[in-house]
């Protein structure tokens, strides 16, 4: 299906924006900064924002992290640049511990992430209480993904893990609307999740701590709706518009030739 009849008939309304931002820029495209300071993350997202659909931040990286400078630079800069802000938080604990998490600490992540992640691993309550965390906080539409599977090498998501993972999503499909996988993962009864996926390099084969990559037209062509690409935008001695260019060209035309 196209990400315009997708961008009419998805059934989440989180996920049907973001299908309108990814046909607006005409991009599928996911710059993940993890960078160490905000003066980076900063400069980074406004110089890839043009070309992207969503910055992905590691925000727990930010050694001079403060939230009115960190955040709200992040903010004014998905404004001008029209992207979405997800949160690569990974929650993985007891529902009543990830609400604090998400809504709590330093970060106060559900105030400004228009998305985060959670593994499936302790069970459908994470769901629950990520939900009820972002109800409680604001009335901003918050979208959560699972991760269903890894790109790191010898990862255990694998198999019954992730099967068990979609079935916890598949009762909360009003808040989760997809999955960070390698893969399209089942759909039943008109199902349409949104796949997200990380490893993703064109020059590179993977890292020495076990990142692997697949390329762009390879991890599209298999189903793949949004892209997450990270040091392959901004990694030593290259131009992050240069890279970034590169990458929302390669990603919309593999999703043009997809469909
Ligand atoms: P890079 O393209 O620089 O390898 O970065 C990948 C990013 O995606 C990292 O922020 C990492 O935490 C995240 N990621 C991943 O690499 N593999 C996964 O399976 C899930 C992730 O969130």
């Amino acid at each position: 299906m196209s990400y315009e009849v997708r961008a009419r008939t998805h059934p989440s309304a989180f996920a049907r924006r973001l299908f309108e931002v990814m046909l607006e820029k005409s991009s599928n495209l996911c710059a993940s900064l993890d960078v160490r300071t905000t003066e980076e993350l900063l400069d980074l997202a406004d110089k890839v924002g043009p070309y992207v659909c969503m910055v992905k931040t590691h925000i727990d990286i930010v050694d001079d992290f403060e939230f009115d400078k960190t955040v709200g630079g992040l903010k004014s800069l998905a404004k001008k640049h029209n992207f979405l802000i997800f949160e690569d938080r990974k929650f993985a604990d007891i529902g009543s511990t990830v609400k604090a998490q998400y809504i709590g600490g330093v970060f106060k992540i559900a105030q400004w992430a228009d998305l985060t992640n959670a593994h499936g691993v302790p069970g459908p309550g994470i769901v629950s209480g990520l939900y009820e965390g972002a109800r409680e906080v604001t009335k901003e539409p918050r979208g959560l993904i699972m991760l269903s599977e890894l790109s790191s090498k010898g990862s255990l998501a694998t198999g019954e893990y992730s099967a068990q993972t979609v079935e916890i999503a598949r009762n909360n499909q009003d808040f989760v609307f997809g999955f960070i996988a390698q893969n399209r993962m089942p759909e039943q009864n008109g199902e349409d999740w949104v796949i997200l996926t990380p490893g993703v390099g064109l020059d590179d084969k993977g890292d020495s701590l076990g990142q692997q990559y697949r390329p762009v037209d390879e991890v599209v062509a298999n189903g793949s709706d949004v892209i997450i690409v990270g040091r392959g935008l901004y990694g030593k001695g290259r131009d992050p518009i240069v890279e970034a260019k590169r990458y929302q060209k390669a990603g919309w035309e593999a999703y043009q030739a997809r469909i």
